[in-house]
Order: structure tokens, then C-alpha cells, then sequence
């Protein structure tokens, strides 16, 4: 496999001959590729202006829901589902290690191996921590990255529990919020910014005694909210470990695109995701750009002490900053 050279010309050629090959089906170089979007290397940019042109057909499922409520099991259910559609699918899993099931890691593993003789289904973990860019914008790259690879249908699983996990959903076409019966933690408990963003409620285990008083919560809740326009959220029931219901989801899924669709909402949606990452993709260049050629990681720390010890005025300092730093572009003309 081509490395990536960190020479800006010979980065460009081993970054398409990447492409090419993952695009080609080898397995290695979308790994390979995802690596170097979640690890922000310096091809990162290149690998995914490459991959830009093979994207934007394929349906981006967002599933967010508490832990251990099942996503993983019917990510799984529905991936056979499309496949058995003929439809190619790419799983990107968001933190699976919880600390409610620890371990999950290991079973996403098991869940790799399970499927790995199947090209047309690629499944990726990523960890939450430690990105210089925001959680969601490396989560929708490397979605890109997946579908480029000439996936159609691409599930994205997050533990539903903060502001992050709701980010990475509202990037999706259609936004799937699992809740299951008998948890203690009744509908109306839940972040109200989680059952905001439900274009279609599971009601998952519903094996389990409870599901009727969960579905119920949920459609009172609805009674309230005055969804106005259009679509309202389905309630579907599944039971994860046996299948039951997948068909209906992924029939409830069918019928929300088609009605985004139709309203016009798909378009609407994905431009409200192209104005976050734009956004978030902006200020990254900044900082990068900052710190390449007027605040190295010294400067910062001598910053930040005069600020603390309110030797300097943090305001006038940014100001100071960001304005030396389009100059300078002006001055060499590169901006
Ligand atoms: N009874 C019952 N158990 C289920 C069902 N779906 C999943 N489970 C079980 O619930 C446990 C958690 O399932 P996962 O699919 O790993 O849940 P998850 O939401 O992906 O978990 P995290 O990623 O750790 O948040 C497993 O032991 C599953 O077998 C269901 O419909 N009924
Ligand atoms: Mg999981």
C-alpha cells in the first residue's frame, strides 16, 4: 500500500492512488484513509478532497440512544437487512466503550469478524477523545471517507448523552432515537434535546414488559409538542436480538426520506450540515494557520500566564491575533 508522504506533491499522488484503491474495494486503504482523517494527519485535507466527488448519494442513518439499549444489535439487524436489498453499507460506531457495558470494543471486534467476508459491509469504531477538529465534522468525514468506498446506505451509532452525540446526529438525513421499556428512566426524563431530533423513536426490547407505557410516554409527549408541518415521528417497535421489527424500521426509514423529500427537508437538512462543518472546518484552518506561523505552543502557555496574572488583555490579544494573521496572508497574497 502507498505511504503517505508528508512532501506536498508526492502527498497529492499517494493520496489518489489511496483513493483509487479504496475505491477499488481494498479494504486496507479505507482503513488506511480513515486513520489519517480521525488522526488529522497533514494529508487528511487531501484524502478527503479526493474522496468529495464519490459522495452525497448515499442515506446517512444517525441511531443515538442511552446505553446498552441496543443500537449495536440493531445496527446490526438492519445492515443484513439493506445488504439482503442488495444495498452496500458502511457502519461508523461513535464510542462504543460506555462505561454502563465496558468492553464493547471488544464485542465491535466480534461484530467486525462476523461480517468480515462481506465487501459490501465496512464497519469502523472511533474513540470520543482527543480530536483537534469537533467530534461531529471528523464523524461526517470519515462517513465520507466510508462512502466513497461506494457505500449507499452508512449508520451512524451514538450513545445518546450529550451535546456531542446531538451534533453527530443533526449531520445525518434521518435521526433514529432508541429508548427501551423498563430502564427507570421514563420518556419525559430524557434530554429534550434528544427527542428533538427524532425523526423516528424506537422503542427497542420490547420483549420486555413496559413498551406499551414507553410508546404511550412518547405519543403523549407528541400530543404536546405540535409538530406543525409534515412528518411525525413513527414509534417503531423491535426486538433487537431476534430481528422482530427491523423491516419496519427500515420501512419507516423509506417513508421519512420520502417525505423530506418531497418537502424539500433532505436539501434543507443537508445544507444546515454543510453551514456547521463549513463553520467548524473554518476555524480549524484558522488555528492551524495561527499556530503555524504566529502562536506555537510556548507563545500560548506565555499568553495565557500574562492573561491569568491579567498582565494582558485576552481580548485585545485574540483581536491582535487574528488580524496579524490575515495580514500576513494579504502581504504574500495567499488568502
Ligand atoms: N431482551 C433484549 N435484549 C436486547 C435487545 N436488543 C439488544 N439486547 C441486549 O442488550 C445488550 C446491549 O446491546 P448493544 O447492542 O450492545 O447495545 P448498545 O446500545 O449498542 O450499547 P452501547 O454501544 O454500549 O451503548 C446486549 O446484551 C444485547 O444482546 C432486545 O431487543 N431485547
Ligand atoms: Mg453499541
Amino acid at each position: 500500500m502507498a505511504t503517505v508522504t508528508t512532501t506536498p506533491s508526492g502527498r497529492w499522488e499517494a493520496v489518489e492512488h489511496l483513493v483509487t484503491s479504496l475505491r477499488g474495494g481494498d479494504v486496507r486503504a479505507l482503513a488506511r484513509a480513515i486513520s489519517l482523517v480521525e488522526n488529522d494527519a497533514p494529508a487528511a485535507a487531501a484524502v478527503l478532497s479526493a474522496c468529495f466527488p464519490y459522495t452525497g448519494q448515499a442515506l446517512r442513518i444517525g441511531l443515538t440512544g442511552a446505553p446498552g439499549s441496543g443500537k449495536s444489535t440493531l445496527v446490526d439487524r438492519l445492515a443484513a437487512y439493506y445488504r439482503a436489498e442488495q444495498e452496500t453499507v458502511g457502519i461508523v460506531a461513535v464510542d462504543p466503550t460506555s462505561p454502563f457495558t465496558g468492553g464493547a470494543i471488544l464485542g465491535d471486534r466480534i461484530r467486525m469478524q462476523s461480517h468480515h467476508a462481506d465487501p459490501g459491509l465496512y464497519i469502523r469504531s472511533m474513540a470520543t477523545r482527543g480530536f483537534l477538529g469537533g467530534l461531529a465534522s471528523t464523524t461526517a468525514d470519515i462517513a465520507s471517507v466510508v462512502e466513497a468506498s461506494g457505500k449507499t446506505r452508512l449508520l451512524i451509532e451514538t450513545v445518546g448523552v450529550g451535546q456531542d452525540e446531538v451534533d453527530i446526529v443533526r449531520l445525518a438525513d434521518v435521526t433514529v432515537v432508541v429508548l427501551v421499556p423498563g430502564l427507570g428512566d421514563d420518556v419525559q426524563s430524557i434530554k429534550a434535546g434528544i427527542l428533538e431530533i427524532a425523526d423516528i423513536f424506537v422503542v427497542n426490547k420490547s420483549d420486555r414488559e413496559g413498551a406499551d407505557r414507553v410508546e404511550r410516554e412518547i405519543r403523549a409527549m407528541q400530543s404536546l409538542g405540535g409538530h406543525g408541518k409534515g412528518w411525525v415521528p413513527p414509534v417503531v417497535r423491535t426486538v433487537a436480538t431476534t430481528g422482530e421489527g427491523t423491516a419496519a424500521l427500515a420501512e419507516a426509514i423509506d417513508r421519512c426520506v420520502d417525505s423530506f423529500r418531497k418537502a424539500g427537508k433532505l436539501e434543507e437538512k443537508r445544507t444546515a450540515a454543510w453551514q456547521a462543518r463549513l463553520v467548524e472546518m473554518i476555524r480549524q484552518k484558522l488555528v492551524r494557520e495561527l499556530v503555524r506561523h504566529r502562536l506555537g505552543r510556548a507563545e500560548l502557555e506565555s499568553h495565557a500566564r500574562a492573561v491569568a496574572a491579567r498582565q494582558e488583555d485576552p481580548y485585545r490579544l485574540v483581536d491582535g491575533l487574528v488580524r496579524g494573521l490575515l495580514d500576513l496572508h494579504r502581504d504574500d497574497g495567499s488568502v
